[in-house]
């Protein structure tokens, strides 16, 4: 009797101890998946007018969004320390489509026209408005928004509708205060604990795309949301 127990016990440890080490495998497994996502990888895919051009809705996305002139596009290649892959413009309103770039397979940025141009007339800022939309509210495969957002500005009064229009579908919003390196380190502090303020819930970050401030720190919250 002694014998069978002590041949259970035995067993039951073994088959434990495979059941961790299997666990452990498959973390490891998924943390290199993680690592191995190597940003500078990205490729343009397509640029989208309509909602039937969009590329089929698999996998995860991130979309940049933000008013115009913001610092969007400039923000994607500093982030995937690419020179120019998302067009980059003094003039506001350069993105005019929405631009997909892929990773790899499973994971893709978006570049979103920027709202708030003025000069635009308004059946065509009504398209515009009516595709990002749609694609906010439709697509799966989004899983997080970066909020562009001109540190100089802070946040606009189309920022925070924008806000309010996103919150409620429980997806990641992440804020990044461009063109940081145009402020003074006091001004730098306000801002980001302006916003941080006012809304506690959202994470907030300093950066500059031109002078490569908080890069890291973005690419991080990539990695974070398609590792989640
Ligand atoms: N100094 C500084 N300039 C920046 C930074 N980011 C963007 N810019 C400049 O701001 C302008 C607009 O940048 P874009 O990246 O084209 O802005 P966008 O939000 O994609 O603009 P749209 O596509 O028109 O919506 C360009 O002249 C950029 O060089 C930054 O971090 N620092
Ligand atoms: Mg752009």
């Amino acid at each position: 009797m002694y014998f069978w127990f002590y041949i259970f016990h035995r067993i039951s440890y073994y088959l434990l101890l495979k059941l961790i080490l299997i666990f452990c495998a498959f973390y490891t497994k998924l943390l290199k998946q993680a690592l191995n996502l190597n940003l500078e990888n990205i490729k343009f895919l397509k640029s989208a007018s309509a909602t039937n051009d969009f590329p089929e809705d698999v996998g995860q996305e991130i979309a940049f969004v933000g008013k115009s002139n913001a610092g969007k596009s400039t923000a994607i290649n500093a982030i995937v320390n690419r020179k120019n892959i998302a067009r980059t413009s003094k003039t506001p309103g350069r993105t005019q489509l929405i631009n997909f770039f892929k990773i790899d397979k499973k994971h893709s940025l978006v570049d979103l026209p920027g709202y708030g141009y003025a000069n635009v007339s308004k059946s065509k800022r009504k398209s515009w408005e009516h595709l990002i939309t749609k694609y906010l509210q439709k697509r799966e495969a989004l899983k997080a928004v970066f909020l562009i957002v001109d540190s100089r500005r802070g946040l606009s009064e189309l920022d925070k509708v924008f806000i309010d229009f996103f919150l409620p579908m429980k997806k990641i919003l992440h804020i990044v205060l461009t063109k940081s390196d145009k402020l003074k380190k006091r001004e730098q502090l306000s801002v980001f604990n302006e916003v941080l303020g006012e809304y506690n819930n959202i994470s907030v970050q300093l950066f500059s795309g031109t002078k490569k401030i908080g890069v890291d720190r973005a690419q991080q919250k990539i990695i974070d949301v398609f590792t989640k």
